[in-house]
C-alpha cells in the first residue's frame, strides 16, 4: 500500500486544500489527512469539527483517512508507515518555510516531502484570509466547499451574539 499524508491546520478546509487532497488521492493508495492539534492557537473550529468537515467534503474519495495528530508530524508518519508528506505550494513565499520543514523532517526521519503546485484558481487562498474576509462580510462561497461555507457563516453569526 502506497501511503502519503496531507497535513495541516484545516481551520477550515478550503477548495485549495481539497484540490491537493484530490490530486494526492489519485497518486496514492491511501491518503491520510492529518489535522494538527495546536494547543497554543485557538482555532475558529475545534479539531473535531475540522475533522467532520474534511470527512464530509472528501466523502466522494474512497481512500482518505482523516485524523488528528499532536507532536511531530514525522512521528505520526513513522508510526503508520507513511513515507511521504504532500504539501501544496502556492507561491514563492510558501517555499522558504516549506523547504526548511521538508529538510528538517527528512533529516529527522527520512520521510520525504513532495510539493504539488497549487491550481492557479487557488493560489491566493488560505483559511485565514477566508475567515477574515467572511468576518468582514465578504462573499467567500466560491472558495469553500458548500457545507464548510454554511458552517463558517453560522460560526461567525454565533460569535457575534
Ligand atoms: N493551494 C494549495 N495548497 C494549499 C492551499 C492552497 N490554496 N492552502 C493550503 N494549502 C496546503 C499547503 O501545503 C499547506 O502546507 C497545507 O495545505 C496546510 O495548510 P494549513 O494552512 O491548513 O496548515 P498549516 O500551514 O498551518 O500547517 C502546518 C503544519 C501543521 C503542517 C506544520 O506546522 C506541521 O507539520 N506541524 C506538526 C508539528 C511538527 O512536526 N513540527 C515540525 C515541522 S519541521
Amino acid at each position: 500500500m502506497r501511503r502519503a499524508v496531507c497535513p495541516g491546520s484545516f481551520d477550515p478546509i478550503t477548495n485549495g486544500h481539497l484540490d491537493i487532497i484530490e490530486r494526492a488521492s489519485k497518486l496514492y493508495d491511501v491518503v491520510h489527512v492529518a489535522v494538527a492539534v495546536n494547543r497554543s492557537k485557538q482555532g475558529m473550529f475545534s479539531v473535531d469539527e475540522r475533522i467532520a468537515l474534511i470527512e464530509e467534503t472528501t466523502a466522494h474519495l474512497d481512500n482518505i483517512q482523516v485524523e488528528s495528530h499532536s507532536g511531530l508530524l514525522v512521528d505520526y508518519c513513522t508510526a503508520r508507515g507513511i513515507p511521504a508528506i504532500i504539501k501544496g505550494l502556492r507561491a514563492v513565499s510558501d517555499f522558504d518555510y516549506e523547504l526548511q520543514m521538508a529538510q528538517m523532517n527528512h533529516g529527522l526521519s527520512g520521510v520525504e516531502t513532495l510539493f504539488v503546485p497549487t491550481s492557479p484558481t487557488y493560489s491566493f487562498l488560505s483559511s485565514s484570509l477566508v475567515k477574515e474576509v467572511a468576518s468582514l462580510g465578504g462573499d467567500v462561497s466560491h472558495l469553500l466547499p458548500g457545507v464548510v461555507h454554511a458552517r463558517l457563516v453560522e460560526r461567525i453569526a454565533e460569535r457575534r451574539k
